[in-house]
């Protein structure tokens, strides 16, 4: 499996001309070999691969590490240790992951390597991840299960004079009591006005009849996460509130049916986006449509006005516009998707006709 995707790795870095590649993003470096620690290091060559890891994972790393040859490190630093093996000397040109990496730790790298010349590379590791196997979809997909669950139940806790920090609480422990190792995220509750801010986190304000409640949120399920936005109504709320949810919902599922793998990406972000502009909420569409999900919340691909690539089938991605009216407050709907050749699956159960409580 994880020997397969080091393979997989090699070739990009041929394609790019990289005798070596230092991968030092955590997630990467779990996919790559199977750990799930806090500190790691991972040098691959067209030959050989090493794992570096500190004292603290060494009864772990023995366990879960694949593939690659273990060197667990004392006192001194991953790149250190690497330097005093030399991991790197003569490999050639050597890619690191640009936008992984501190700038202090890019001067450690050229101050320990002074022979070699370095690369700055992204997408490498992040492109072979964009297809996901088997094993993964089903982790993203019990994920998605849980967090369906969790929505139906937090709908009860959710009354007028809760306050949004409360529900976020109950969403979590839900998630930990069915199963998922934690939140994928800082859980967002979005009451009334606040739902104008798309990020808006779980505040101690008190849920009134009336408003509207954007939850987003999400767990994980062996390190793949799910990623799930519904919007309720609490009491009754405004026509002008229905209708910016029918907008929403409909662009969402326009974006549903028109979803397949090699489609542009920005394709289908125009899709909800004409929708939402026909309704006359252009401008408060603000954000993109949508993101990869896997190992991360947010991987590639993007699925952005902006984006220059093809969908590819076999990722999961996030199907969620989202309108958002400055001192009105505002709807958002998302649902994770696995993307074929045909269309695509749904991979979240949670109803969208607009629930009221
Ligand atoms: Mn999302």
């Amino acid at each position: 499996m994880t020997h397969n995707r080091i393979a997989r790795v090699r070739h990009e870095m041929r394609e790019k001309g990289l005798a070596a590649l230092i991968v030092s993003s955590l997630p990467h470096i779990r996919y790559l070999t199977g750990f799930t620690g806090s500190n790691a290091l991972l040098i691959i060559t067209q030959r050989s691969s090493a794992f570096l890891s500190d004292v603290r994972y060494t009864l772990q790393a023995g366990k879960e590490v694949k593939g690659c040859k273990r060197i667990i490190i004392t006192q001194i630093g991953l790149y250190e240790e690497a330097a005093a093996r030399e991991l790197l000397s003569g490999s050639g040109k050597t890619g690191f992951e640009s936008n992984q990496i501190t700038y202090a730790q890019y001067r450690v790298l050229r101050r320990l390597f002074p022979e070699t010349s370095f690369a700055s590379t992204a997408d490498i590791v992040e492109n072979v991840m964009l297809v996901k196997d088997e094993m993964e979809i089903e982790s993203i997909r019990r994920a998605a299960k849980i967090s369906d669950k969790v929505f139906h139940e937090v709908l009860d806790k959710i009354r007028p004079g809760v306050t949004e920090l409360e529900v976020a609480a109950e969403i979590s422990f839900l998630h930990k009591r069915y199963g998922a190792q934690r939140d994928a995220f800082e859980i967002i509750v979005a009451s009334g006005i606040r739902g104008a801010f798309p990020h808006a986190r779980a505040s101690r304000k008190k849920i009134r009849s009336g408003e509207f409640v954007t939850l987003d949120f999400g767990c994980v399920i062996d390190g793949y996460n799910s990623d799930i936005t519904r919007t309720v109504a609490v009491g009754t709320v405004s026509s002008r509130a229905k209708r910016i949810y029918q907008v929403v919902k409909d662009a969402q599922q326009e974006a549903i049916d028109a979803a397949r793998g090699s489609m542009w990406a920005k394709d289908l972000d125009a899709i909800a986006r004409k929708r939402i502009e026909r309704g006359g909420l252009g401008k408060y569409f603000n954000h993109s449509l949508g993101h990869g999900l896997g190992l991360q919340v947010h991987e590639r691909p993007k699925v952005s006005q902006l984006s220059k690539e093809r969908l590819r089938s076999g990722s999961v991605i996030t199907i969620e516009p989202g309108v958002y009216v400055p001192d009105f407050g505002g709807v958002r709907i998302e649902d994770d998707v696995l993307l074929n050749d045909a269309g695509c699956q749904v991979l979240n159960g949670a109803p969208k006709e607009l629930i009221t409580l």
